[in-house]
């Protein structure tokens, strides 16, 4: 028994009619119909069939041509000029059905273009990108890319990994210049995102034998001060309270005296629409400015329109770039690439985990690009 299909059609009158131009009525059997959507938006319905042959029927096509051949011959008597109309008609009836199998052939084609491209934006989707991200993904696979390619699902993966690799935005030199000259690292975002645990992380793995010291400024939170005092104690190192930007003077001036390389700033959590406090922050910060490298803090599983408005409104501190925390805590990149691309914003670093001793590394590409759920081999970075 050979089976057949699917063939498609955009009704089900169409996909009979297709069925009934490649094999005779009775010659097939329908075992399944099918239903999807396609297209760019998803909104053209597509009936299939499938099924197997009943005998090994002639093509219509094979059969009109035979009949036509044959009645021509059975006409002896006719007049010459009725033979040549015969043949004309012959012809054109052939000429027909060859235009209609090339129809057949091109759809075909298509409906596998579309497919992968479809694919790849249920991918997109699940990946957390968000809608204006992936409807750019898709309009580029359509301008810029040979079918062929396209038709390869694993060329076209790999592909839009070099896309979104692209816009995977990296500025990893915090700690190369760490030792001249002093450099202070200030830890900026809203309350909870984890602003100490990373101050304490990042002493603690990857400022290696650079001398530093803590200062908070985080005199809101209950309980904060003493936080930051018992990681400096675990660490062996200096924990000075700043309440004023007179305490920076002092403080800073010491800490240069020192010849210390690196100064790690706490502050509060606070929006910035909290006027008072952050004017009070900018203050206090104010007589470092030089020297300041501050960082935006923000969870890689926040909303992305969460995202963009912590971004603008800390955008008065004019921080270098943004360190992402607690990527154990979501299991998707999307987000935080389509970030990357719509503010030009670069990751600086990226934390995974509760454990001070680990669960921080500089930003990589890489780090984002073995999250990808679903490319494969394509998203396999070393
Ligand atoms: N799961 C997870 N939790 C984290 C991470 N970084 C910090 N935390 C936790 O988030 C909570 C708030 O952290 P904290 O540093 O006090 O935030 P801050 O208010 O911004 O200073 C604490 O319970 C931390 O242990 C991380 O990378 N992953
Ligand atoms: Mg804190």
């Amino acid at each position: 028994m050979t089976a057949f299909g699917p063939i498609e059609g955009t009704s089900k009158e169409e996909v009979l009619d297709t069925l009934n131009t490649l094999y005779t009525p009775r010659g097939y059997k329908i075992t399944k119909w099918g239903e999807k959507y396609k297209g760019f938006l998803r909104t053209k319905k597509i009936y299939s069939a499938e099924g197997y042959l009943v005998v090994e029927e002639k093509s219509a096509f094979q059969k009109s041509k035979e009949e036509l051949l044959h009645a021509i011959p059975a006409q002896k008597n006719r007049s010459e000029k009725e033979i040549l109309d015969g043949m004309k008609d012959m012809r054109e009836r052939l000429g027909e059905r060859l235009d209609q199998i090339e129809r057949r052939l091109n759809q075909s084609e298509s409906t596998q273009w579309d497919a992968n491209v479809l694919e790849i934006r249920s991918l997109l989707e699940k990946n957390d990108f968000i809608p204006e991200y992936i409807d750019e993904i898709c309009t580029r696979i359509h301008e810029s890319m040979p079918q062929s390619e396209v038709k390869r699902l694993n060329s076209l993966k790999e592909r839009v990994v070099d896309w979104i690799a692209a816009d995977i935005k990296i500025e990893s030199s915090v700690f190369k210049t760490a030792k001249q000259p002093m450099k202070i690292l200030i830890f900026l975002g809203p309350t909870g995102v984890g602003k100490t645990t990373t101050i304490v992380k990042m002493a603690a793995s990857l400022a290696g034998d650079a001398k530093y010291t803590f200062f908070t400024t985080d005199n809101y939170k209950i309980g904060a001060v003493d936080q930051m005092r018992k990681f400096a104690e675990l660490l062996n190192i200096s924990c000075s309270v700043i309440r004023k930007d007179e305490d920076m003077k002092l403080k800073f001036w010491e800490a240069s005296a020192f010849d210390l390389d690196l100064i790690f700033i706490d502050t509060p959590g606070f929006s910035p629409t909290h006027y008072t406090l952050a004017a009070d922050v900018r203050q206090i910060l104010e007589p470092c400015k030089a020297e300041a490298y501050p960082m935006l803090l923000i969870p890689a599983y926040t909303r992305y329109s969460d995202m963009i408005r912590i971004i603008e409104e800390f955008s008065i501190f004019d921080y270098k770039g943004i360190v992402f925390t607690k990527f154990d805590e979501t299991t998707t990149v999307g987000t935080v690439i389509s970030v990357m691309k719509k503010t030009g914003k670069p990751a600086l670093f990226f934390t995974d985990g509760q454990d001070a001793a680990k669960n921080i590394e500089a930003a990589t590409k890489t780090f984002l690009l073995n999250r990808l759920i679903g490319f494969g081999k394509a998203g396999q970075f070393k």
